[in-house]
């Protein structure tokens, strides 16, 4: 057995601060990286082409980042429960490391890569965890047990004292030319386009892949918008957010080098506003891990509403509704402005993803994991933990003790969509309208139908009633 160690990337693409990839180059200077195109993944149908765009993209630089390192990442096109191990074999590898996740498949598909490679002898890294500040076995109430709240999450785990960003991997060894052969004969190819995997995505990225981006878009953020965070957040006409959030999802940025850019950003800070500030926004950052440690103690969530009245709800699926939502043409200008800027960015802005998952739920009578998918298929940042997290929130079947949170379209465009800036961006067969007929949506029909935009599919009071009926009654027959 030689001296190699493999490195198996999945969803920390970047070699700087990487706890596994450190850890792999302390016991061996020959480190050489692998990723793997896995089908049982690129083959459902909630992929996004932005997202494996950015995938894609972030690869390509990883490949960079290794061959500056003095080694090279390989890529494999298979099962991976089959192909890392037997790539493992052919090249008579030591070990193979990776970090851990939270989701329900990285698991099987983990367990079943551990078993494989402990009959042949080959080490493997127990549970490391690196896409998180605090893994879920770290964060527990005083009686040992999950939370299911955030708000004591919160208390304990900004308590605890967080790692410092980990070295980065340099002056490694990569394979031999001979090596390289054997590796080509186990399956190793060319990285493939986003497209030569059926993935189109023309349109721009609301960040462009690799870690140099994600590192100078967190030092932009922390040294000037991070401080009216609080505020500004709240405004979707506004780029008041990090927009962090494909980097963090494929560990494009380590976590650890973000939180430290919070703590500088907070050294830095001269008033009580930018710290409150600050803070708002290491409060998403726990958010963030909130959902990833409940996915991981609470897998059931993956498969549907997690409280009892959500469990049999009788949703009406109205699939003409239903394809309105996804289009942009609910007659309602905020939801439709929101849907469209996911449609052509592949990112919405965090106001409006309540907003319609909202109107979806509670309005359209809609069973959420509809829209849960429609969000996966489209988003750039598109994450089980997240994305469910936010949808179970937003349709009050969550974990979330308070139950029912209705968002009215027209008062939430009141507040947040004053000048109706955001909704004239997306929709633009709205531009010339007086601005208060935008923001309380009472548009007659007749203006309506001469710029050609619906009318309101349903009536946001009158839904609101019937779904705090059916909410009772199924309270009454389910139980809470
Ligand atoms: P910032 O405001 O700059 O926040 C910084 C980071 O904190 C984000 O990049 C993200 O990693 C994390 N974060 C912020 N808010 C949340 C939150 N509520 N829950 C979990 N993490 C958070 N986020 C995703 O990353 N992927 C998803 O698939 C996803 N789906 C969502 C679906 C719904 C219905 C809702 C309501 C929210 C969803 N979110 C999701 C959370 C949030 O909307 C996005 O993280 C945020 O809009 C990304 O923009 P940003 O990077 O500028 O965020
Ligand atoms: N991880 C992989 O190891 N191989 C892939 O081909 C792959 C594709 C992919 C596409 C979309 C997406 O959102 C994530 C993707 N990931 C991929 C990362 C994935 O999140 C992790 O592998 C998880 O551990 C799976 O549970």
């Amino acid at each position: 057995m030689s001296d190699l160690i493999l490195f198996w990337h999945r969803r920390d693409l970047r070699i700087s601060d990487n706890t596994g990839l450190t850890a792999a180059r302390k016991q061996s200077s020959k480190v050489v990286g692998v990723f793997c195109l896995d089908p049982n993944i690129l083959e459902q149908d909630d992929v996004a082409p932005a997202r494996v765009t950015y995938m894609i993209g972030s690869l390509q630089s990883l490949q960079e980042r290794y061959a500056q390192a003095g080694s090279q990442l390989l890529i494999l096109h298979a099962h991976p429960t089959q192909a890392i191990p037997k790539l493992a074999i052919a090249l008579g590898a030591r070990a193979v490391f990776w970090n851990w996740d939270v989701e329900p498949y990285s698991q099987q598909r983990d367990r079943a890569v551990t078993e494989a490679l402990k009959e042949k002898g080959i080490q493997f890294l127990e549970k490391n965890w690196d896409q998180l500040l605090h893994s879920p076995e770290d964060i527990r109430t005083g009686s040992n047990q999950p939370y299911t709240v955030y708000t004591p999450f919160w208390k304990n785990w900004s308590s605890k004292p967080k790692a410092h960003p980990v070295e980065i991997l340099e002056n490694a060894e990569g394979l031999t030319e001979a090596e390289k052969e054997i590796a080509k004969a186990s399956g190793v190819i060319e990285l493939p386009s986003a497209k030569d995997l059926a993935f189109h995505w023309d349109g721009e990225l609301v960040i462009e892949p690799g870690e140099a981006v994600a590192q100078e878009r967190l030092e932009e953020f922390c040294a000037n918008t991070i401080n009216e965070y609080k505020e500004q957040r709240n405004f979707p006409a506004v780029e008041g957010t990090s927009r962090l959030s494909a980097a963090l999802k494929f560990g494009v940025i380590g976590v650890r080098s973000v939180w430290q850019a919070t703590v500088e950003a907070l050294e830095n800070s001269r008033s009580d506003e930018t710290e409150a500030s600050i803070r708002t926004w290491q409060q998403e950052l726990a958010w963030r891990e909130f959902y990833q440690h409940a996915m991981y103690n609470f897998p059931e969530l993956a498969e549907g509403a997690f409280r009892k009245p959500f469990k049999n709800f009788p949703w009406e699926n109205n699939e003409e509704h239903f394809q309105a939502w996804c289009e942009g043409r609910t007659g309602y200008p905020i939801v439709d402005a929101a849907m469209r800027q996911m449609n052509e960015l592949g990112w919405m802005h965090n106001r409006c993803r309540m907003i319609v998952a909202s109107f979806l739920t509670k309005d359209l009578l809609m069973n959420p994991q509809k829209g849960e998918k429609y969000f996966m298929q489209k988003l750039i940042d598109g994450d089980l933990s997240a994305n469910n997290g936010g949808w179970q929130w937003s349709a009050s079947s969550g974990m979330d003790p308070k139950p029912l949170r209705i968002f009215n379209p027209a008062s939430q465009t009141q507040k947040f969509d004053q000048e109706g800036e955001y909704i004239r961006q997306w929709v633009p067969e709205l531009r010339s309208m007086d601005t208060e007929y935008l923001v309380t949506g009472k548009i007659s029909p007749l203006e309506r139908h001469a710029v050609g935009y619906p009318d309101p599919i349903v009536d946001h009071n009158k839904q609101q009633r019937q779904f705090k009926e059916l909410y009772q009654r199924q309270k009454m027959n389910e139980g809470r």
